[in-house]
């Protein structure tokens, strides 16, 4: 085992307030597309371009069009050994906040139980007229979905660029963050703000990253991981917490 995952797996055993933040590589091994790099998905969708409310108002059957494929692509995917290491990890501390970005659902299914989704979650929807939001878990919707209760345009309930993350779910998650005594940032590019400024507001933490490649947070982490998420995470726990000793 390498030092830095030993140091991290001591930083871990010794913490009883963790806060872990997720970013598309840890699903990336359950064979969904991230938003960047080398596998970056959605290669003919750049995120910035269909992600945004403009995007929506100027052509909602594309926009509804790549989140149809994923929706349905996400179908048959399941939680990988990343996602079930992190549902271990909060088993095994204190307390424990999990801040994804991921709208998959994926850690949820793993069996993670304190979730703050920030950028909210592809199976649901959200009504342009009226508001109201409803779970569509795997349904197949229309090319241009409407909703059962007005009638009006539904949208994907996630969070493009230019709006404003739920005010509720953000302050939960600023507040996971400050009182946290370790920080552990996983599979995330690190680009995409409010989110990723979560890693200053860990400034008492012991600051730990997961990734296959160097992100802006590398420098900024007092441990950075070079590796996958789904390999580096159960090692780490186990490590951590003596498990199949
Ligand atoms: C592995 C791996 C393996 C692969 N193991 N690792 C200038 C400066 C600062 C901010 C801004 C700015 N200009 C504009 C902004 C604000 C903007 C922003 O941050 N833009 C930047 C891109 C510049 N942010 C916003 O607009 C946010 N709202 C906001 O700020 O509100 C205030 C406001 C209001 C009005 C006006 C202005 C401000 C909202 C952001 C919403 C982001 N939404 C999306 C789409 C969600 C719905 C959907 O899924 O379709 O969220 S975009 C997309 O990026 C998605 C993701 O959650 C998010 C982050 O991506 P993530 O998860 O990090 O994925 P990738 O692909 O980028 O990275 C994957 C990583 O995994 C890589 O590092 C790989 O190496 C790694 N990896 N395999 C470990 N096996
Ligand atoms: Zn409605």
């Amino acid at each position: 085992m390498s030092a830095p995952l030993q140091q991290a797996a001591r930083a871990l055993s010794a913490a009883t307030n963790v806060c872990v933040l997720t970013g598309a590589g840890v699903s990336a091994e359950s064979g969904v597309p991230t938003f960047r790099g080398l596998d970056g998905l959605w290669k003919n969708f750049r995120p910035e371009e269909v992600s945004n409310p403009d995007a929506f108002a100027r052509d909602p059957a594309l926009v509804w069009e790549w989140y149809n494929m994923r929706r349905d692509r996400l179908g048959g995917v399941e939680p990988n050994p990343g996602h079930h290491a992190i549902a271990e990890i909060e088993r095994r501390v204190d307390r424990f906040t999990l801040v994804t970005q991921n709208v998959d659902g994926l850690h949820a299914a793993a069996g993670s139980r304190n979730v703050l989704e920030v950028h909210g979650n592809i199976w649901r929807t959200l009504c342009t007229g009226c508001g109201r939001r409803q779970d569509r878990t795997g349904e197949r919707l229309d090319a241009l979905p409407a909703c059962p209760a007005c009638g009006a345009l539904l949208r994907p309930d996630v969070v493009w660029f230019g709006e404003m993350l739920d005010p509720d779910l953000w302050d939960a998650a600023v507040e996971a963050v400050r009182s946290c005594d370790l920080f552990l940032s996983v599979g995330t590019s690190a680009v995409v703000y409010p989110a990723a400024g979560l890693l200053d507001a860990a400034a008492g933490a012991v600051k730990i990253e997961v990734n296959v490649e160097p992100t802006p947070a590398s420098a900024r982490v007092d441990i950075a991981l070079a590796g996958r998420s789904g390999q580096l995470l159960p090692l780490l726990a186990r490590q951590a917490f003596g498990l199949g000793d």
